[in-house]
């Protein structure tokens, strides 16, 4: 059976692609293409594509011959096009991360079918199975000119999309009136402009399935929804379409990180909470900053400072007065005498500074970005006019290996954070090349204009970049990388590149240990690399709202491990949002406290109120890390999201289509934050199941909204999944310590079926090539028995002490034994017999099901168990 329809019209149930040339709708006029010498060789096609007439020329020259490539792969679909003459610039493979057994199939078992037609070409990407079709350009001409490209997709009417990021706002995309433009941009969480990272990356759910589409493509763009189109504007590269089958979400995102690059595994320890703030005067400040926490009892695992540690805003140096060695040595041995991490910002902009080693040797290096004429390209950020490393340049990752060595030799710090990296500059064009001496920060002398007078090559489609002209207070359009490469062309991989640098410059200074990133600019496969924070967002209600929508979003893209700066950066917080923004913060995968330069503090310590909900939230954060840190190792071996929207669990509930107040964590606990000002209740949606509350055990029956009582003084509402079993351990101040304490396990049952399942990852928590040293384990429970099996390679890990078992039926033998010590029944493969265990049952009841609690048992994790109740 073929697998390319010709000419066809493909028509299942209510999904209808017809292929031919009478029916364009498309708002070109352009010729649009014709196909030619159309071979098809196992698990590709090519073929040829043929200017179809006058060119119409819309916003550069189109050009004539193209070249088609459709690669099948089981589960994705690749459709790339290229200008068959000229080498239009692509992303360079060697900066994504692929899982190498990711590889072509064969089209006959390919669940996605590619047809075509002929003249002009359009294609249509469908279901193998249902026909279902999910890419469909037919009344969409192509347009290929040297700077733009256009392809179209029609759409369903009010079609349910996500993605197609960095974005500030909804995590449902408006359907109708979506412009999102794709050029890198440092600007303080405006809604819906372009910001911080490049995402081009869209899942859709129809009917109860969802696929995914993706464009690999680093030039600046739009992507538009409106008149049930999705729209493609880029101005150069190549068409290089992604297209994931799903059917569901989750496996869109195993999909898309098995083709661009799997999450990287984080350190355990940076699970713990981490606090900062740009603008601590002193170590001393910080210093204090770490007591204080461990005054108020609240777990600090991670402090932070930001640019006020280098003298001068250079890298990789101390500001000898208020950073002075010897107290950041004596700081740091303290940090981590006590279990704690200390972690510091680097700029991508270096100083251009004559007695500045890292300018210095950056120089005889030539690792710099240059302007057309050779020279280097002189930006300004903090420390005034500066450089910027060239990560496409052969010296580049020796040199900054080399000065972050360096510096790490003196201040053994135990991550990086990177910042600034759209590359964000103060002013535009090469404004420091003829110029001297330290220039003010713009913003603060209006009788400096930073900008150079100077034409940068502006596209004649303009994309929709909030700073208008793309070369606006970034590195201009016609600044040179190595090799020839333009801004223009490589500006979206900025950061991702300084990523990549700055994990490899960390492994080979410790080439045992897990690298800690973290990074501002991200671009697609970015996760693999390093983790990212939602940028500068402001001390308001609105972007508490904001922050579960931007975590959802990057846990599609791949970079599970995110958060929002908790209490809000920009602006002065409120003791009241920032209890409420503790709360929710404490469940962010990256969990931070940051602020900016020139507002009112706000540690959690300084408010009583806030003290004691930090307390209460970091206590349940501590409490789940062992899940957590589960489901990461999850998200680092399947791309599965750590948060995770209603909409992509409850695939077949209309309702949750839109819903961004709530998320789960993996697919077993509900979390309903309150997001408002004064509020002190939250109406809360129950997906179908049954819920067990976290803190109270008590049930709801879902599907039903429920208005859940959360005062200042309580619990952020967490709800467990009937038929999911969460392993948790006790809290304490820092992961190490938390994690010697013995685990509990809840067994939440489904009160249909009695069941209830759930996983277990441990290993070190450091090491960068775990090998076998790790434990794998998977818990199944019925009313009877529980039994765990799996690899059991890491044989540090405390044993279950006790566990919580929810939704039995009133009548388990179990209720008639409050109060007393039974022995229960206990074998595991390694004794091969039969033991018999002391537990303590508390029974009790509430309206629905019983509260059973086994405790003071003795459950090994380093061997498979069954346990019978
Ligand atoms: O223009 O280093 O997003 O987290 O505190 C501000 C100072 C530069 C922006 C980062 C923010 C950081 C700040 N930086």
């Amino acid at each position: 059976m073929s697998v390319v329809l010709r000419l066809a019209a493909v028509l299942v149930g209510s999904a209808l692609c017809v292929l031919n040339n009478s029916t364009v709708v498309g708002t070109t006029k352009c010729p649009g293409y014709r196909t030619s010498k159309v071979v098809e060789r196992g698990s590709e096609i090519f073929a040829q594509l043929t200017l179809n007439g006058a060119p119409c020329n819309m916003f550069s020259k189109d050009i004539k011959d193209l070249s088609l490539h459709v690669t099948f792969h089981n589960s994705r679909l690749r459709v790339k096009i290229v200008d068959s003459a000229k080498q239009h610039w692509e992303v360079p493979q060697s900066l994504m991360s692929p899982d190498p057994s990711y590889n072509p199939t064969d089209p006959a078992i390919s669940l996605l079918k590619f047809s075509y037609s002929e003249n002009p070409f359009t294609f249509c990407v469908s279901r193998k199975d249902t026909g279902e079709v999910i890419f469909d350009t037919h009344s969409h001409r192509l347009v290929f000119e040297e700077q733009y490209l256009e392809l179209t997709s029609s759409l369903p009417a009010d079609a349910n999309i996500y993605g197609i990021g960095e974005v500030i706002g909804r995590f449902r995309r408006d359907p109708k009136n979506t412009i999102q433009g794709m050029w890198a941009r440092d600007d303080a969480s405006p809604e819906y402009e372009n910001i911080y990272g490049d995402q081009p990356l869209y899942i859709e759910l129809r009917e109860g399935k969802a696929h995914g589409v993706h464009i690999l493509n680093s030039f600046g763009m739009d992507v538009l929804l409106k008149d049930q189109t999705v729209s493609y504007k880029t101005l150069g590269g190549v068409l290089d379409f992604s297209f994931f089958a799903g059917p569901t979400p989750a496996r869109v995102m195993d999909q898309y990180t098995a083709t661009f690059g799997r999450p990287h595994q984080i350190p355990y320890w940076a699970l713990g909470f981490h606090q900062c703030k740009y603008g601590y005067k002193s170590i001393g400040e910080v210093a204090g900053v770490v007591a204080n926490y461990s005054l108020a009892s609240i777990p600090l695992e991670t402090m932070w400072t930001d640019i006020e540690y280098m003298d001068m805003f250079k890298d990789f140096t101390l500001d000898p007065i208020n950073y002075p060695l010897d107290k950041v040595q004596a700081f740091i041995k303290k940090l981590h005498a006590n279990n704690q991490h200390y972690i510091l910002i680097v700029d991508p902009a270096i100083a251009r500074n004559d007695s500045y080693p890292a300018y210095l040797d950056g120089l005889k290096k030539d690792v710099f970005i240059k302007n057309p004429d050779g020279s280097n390209y002189v930006g300004q950020v903090w420390p005034g006019y500066t450089v910027f490393p060239d990560w496409f340049a052969p010296n580049t990752q020796q040199w900054w290996t080399q000065h972050i060595a360096t510096f790490m030799n003196d201040v053994p710090i135990d991550g990086l954070w990177i910042d600034m990296n759209e590359p964000s500059s103060f002013c535009t064009g090469s404004c420091g090349s003829n110029r001297t001496g330290i220039p003010p920060y713009p913003w603060k002398d209006p009788n400096y204009n930073p900008d150079v007078p100077q034409d940068f090559p502006e596209p004649n489609y303009a994309i929709h970049n909030y700073y208008g002209n793309l070369s606006a207070k970034t590195a201009p359009t016609n600044a040179r990388h190595f090799g020839g490469v333009t801004e223009f062309q490589a500006h979206n991989l900025y950061g991702h590149m300084e990523a990549i640098a700055t994990r490899s410059s960390l492994i080979e200074i410790n080439p045992a240990k897990r690298p800690f990133v973290l990074g501002r600019s991200t671009f697609t496969g970015s996760g693999a690399y390093e983790g990212h924070w939602l940028g500068d967002n402001h001390s308001k209600w609105s972007q508490l709202i904001d922050s579960i929508a931007g975590v959802l979003s990057m846990q599609m893209f791949g970079i599970p491990f995110v958060g929002a700066d908790i209490c809000g950066f920009s602006d002065d917080t409120t003791e009241e949002l920032c209890l409420r923004w503790m709360q929710l913060g404490s469940l962010y995968p990256f969990s931070r406290n940051h602020n900016g330069l020139d507002s009112i503090p706000q540690e959690p310590y300084l408010w009583p109120s806030v003290a004691e909900a930090s307390r209460k939230a970091l206590r349940t954060r501590y409490q789940l890390l062992p899940f957590m840190y589960t489901l990461l190792e999850h998200s680092h071996l399947t791309g599965a999201p750590v948060w995770n929207a209603l909409a992509f669990e409850f695939l077949d509930q209309k309702n949750l289509l839109s819903v961004d107040r709530q998320f789960l964590l993996g697919r077993s606990v509900l979390v309903s934050p309150v997001l408002e000002k004064g509020a002190s209740t939250v109406n809360a949606i129950f997906p179908p199941g049954t819920w067990f509350d976290y803190h109270t055990f008590k049930s709801v029956e879902g599907p039903k909204t429920v208005m859940l009582d959360a005062p200042t003084d309580g619990h952020m509402p967490l709800h467990v999944r009937g038929g999911h079993i969460l392993p948790l351990q006790g809290s304490a101040l820092t992961v190490a310590e938390a994690r010697r304490t013995p685990f509990h396990l809840i067994v939440a049952f489904d009160p249909i079926t009695s069941k209830s399942e759930g996983e277990l990852y441990v290993d070190d928590g450091e090491s960068l090539h775990v090998g076998p040293n790790y434990s794998s384990i998977k818990f199944s429970a019925d009313a009877y028995t529980i039994s765990s099996r799996g690899h059991f390679g890491y044989h540090s890990t405390p044993e279950i002490k006790n566990i919580t078992l929810l939704g039995l039926p009133c009548s388990h033998p179990l209720m008639q034994r409050h109060g007393s010590t039974v022995m229960l029944s206990i074998t595991t493969t390694t004794s091969k017999t039969k033991q018999m265990i002391p537990a303590t049952i508390t029974a009790t009841k509430d309206a629905a099901f019983p509260i059973i609690s086994l405790e003071n048992i003795k459950l090994p994790l380093n061997g498979p168990f069954t346990l019978q109740l």
